[in-house]
């Protein structure tokens, strides 16, 4: 499917340094991999049965952040995002509404690219629907199952359409011996977890009750499509990632990225399932994982229904520049809690750039440029570039330094590499 249009990317002069970044199987900061070297990154999307909220949208904004530090350090960054256009939230959703499931899913993820533009994200290179993937997860779970690394579970009465010998398909997670290695979680938690995100470890006929769905057989009411020798059906969820990123990205995905709820299962599934694909130990180099932002007390989710909508916030009159303020302005793994004052610091924030910057002359800037690099190459540490910003706007409010020229390089430095057009 298409992404959202990109916005500019002004230039400048020299180039970034080596990017750092929290490792969350590590647990330590860990160097990305030098210029010369392409930079893979993938990071999980939406499930879109519900407009973007500001959880979504600091995770987007945190990974579009090593985006451009990764430009702007001369990497030839290659960028893949999936769509989970098919899953069960969103056909529970559709359900419940009576809207068709993929109208609906057009409807929120075109929006999703429009807040995503309002945010000048810069868009993946490859953004991929989970549909249009069914043809290589078909593969895949193909392959694993001659591989004996996945196996069928019988249907329960009534599920299979015409063809109810063949079962629904489940990962073996004892043929991976590093299963478990990503998020180091003790058996019982992962259990726990693994119900409470799409898992189901009480089906019964599995072998292992953390073993993941790779292909769910047809069942009344939902939707399928042909599966060849696996028979008609749907995907499971993980395995929709690993073959999305294993297609566009290649054997190595150097960065995978996305909100820290998706630590375990999702990824733990996810790269079992990219060592299975592909063969290798380490499919992929860096876990990094965003903080959950909360509003009114409770993880902002779709489920809880405590949403904050980008596009309620812009639509309410908000500056989309002054919304992704707010964000920046909380390291992207820390966890934190939205309030409406937020945005009213960040709008006026915005207003001191925007007079600062749209003079001739001002503070020297290239010591702004050098800060603002430094604090993202030091794990996208968003706040210390704000107060980098802050510090030379002071001055040049105070009327501080004529160089000519210089704000214009503070407007460079903030819009390429912070993504704030102001
Ligand atoms: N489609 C899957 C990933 S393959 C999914 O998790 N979709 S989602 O719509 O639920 O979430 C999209 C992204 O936003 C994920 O990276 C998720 O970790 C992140 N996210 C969801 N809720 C929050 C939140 N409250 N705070 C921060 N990030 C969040
Ligand atoms: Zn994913």
């Amino acid at each position: 499917m298409h992404a959202w249009t990109a916005p500019d990317l002004p230039d400048l002069p020299d180039g970034g340094a080596l990017v750092h970044l929290r490792d969350t199987t590590a647990g330590a900061l860990a160097p990305t991999r030098p210029a010369g070297e392409p930079a893979t990154l993938y990071v999980c999307g939406i499930t879109p049965y519900d407009a973007t909220h500001l959880g979504h949208a600091n995770t987007y904004v945190a990974f579009d952040l090593l985006v451009r530090a990764w430009r702007d350090a001369g990497r030839d960054v290659r960028y893949v995002q999936n769509v989970t256009d098919v899953d069960d939230p969103l056909l529970e959703r559709a359900a419940e509404t009576g809207e068709d499931w993929r109208r609906l899913a057009e409807s929120q993820t075109e929006l999703f690219r429009s807040d995503m533009t309002a945010l000048r994200v810069l868009p993946p290179d490859h953004y991929v629907g989970a549909v249009e993937a069914i043809p290589l997860v078909v593969e895949a779970v193909e392959r694993m199952l001659a591989e004996g690394q996945a196996y069928r579970v019988p249907l329960p009465e009534g599920a299979g359409g015409d063809d109810p010998g063949l079962g629904d398909v489940y990962a073996d997670v004892t043929a991976d011996q590093l299963f478990g290695t990503g998020a180091h979680l003790e058996p019982a938690r992962m259990l726990e977890v693994f119900a409470e995100n799409g898992g189901d470890p009480d089906r019964a006929g599995k072998r292992h009750a953390l073993d993941p769905l790779l292909w769910r057989r047809t069942r009344e009411g939902e939707p399928d499509w042909d599966g060849g020798s696996l028979g008609r059906g749907r995907p499971g969820w993980h395995i929709e990632c690993a073959c999305i990123a294993h297609r566009h990205l290649g054997p190595l995905v150097e960065v995978q990225g996305g909100g820290r709820d998706l630590v375990f299962p999702h990824h733990e599934m996810s790269e079992s399932h990219l060592r299975a694909i592909t063969g290798q130990p380490a499919p992929v180099l860096l876990h990094a994982h965003g903080g959950m932002v909360a509003y009114r007390g409770e993880k902002m989710s779709k489920s809880l229904g405590n949403l904050v909508l980008v596009s309620e916030l812009v639509a309410g009159g908000a500056d989309p520049m002054a919304v992704r303020l707010v964000l920046l302005s909380h390291h992207y793994r820390d966890d934190w809690e939205y309030t409406d004052s937020d945005l009213v610091a960040a709008g006026e924030r915005l207003g001191r750039w925007r007079a600062a910057m749209s003079a001739s002359a001002g503070p020297d800037a290239s010591r702004l440029l050098a800060a603002v690099r430094a604090a993202l190459a030091d794990d996208l540490d968003a706040p210390a570039a704000l107060g980098a910003v802050d510090a030379w706007v002071d001055v040049a409010l105070a009327g501080g330094d004529g160089v000519d020229g210089a704000p214009d390089l503070a407007r460079r430095t903030v819009d390429a590499l912070l993504g704030v057009a102001v």
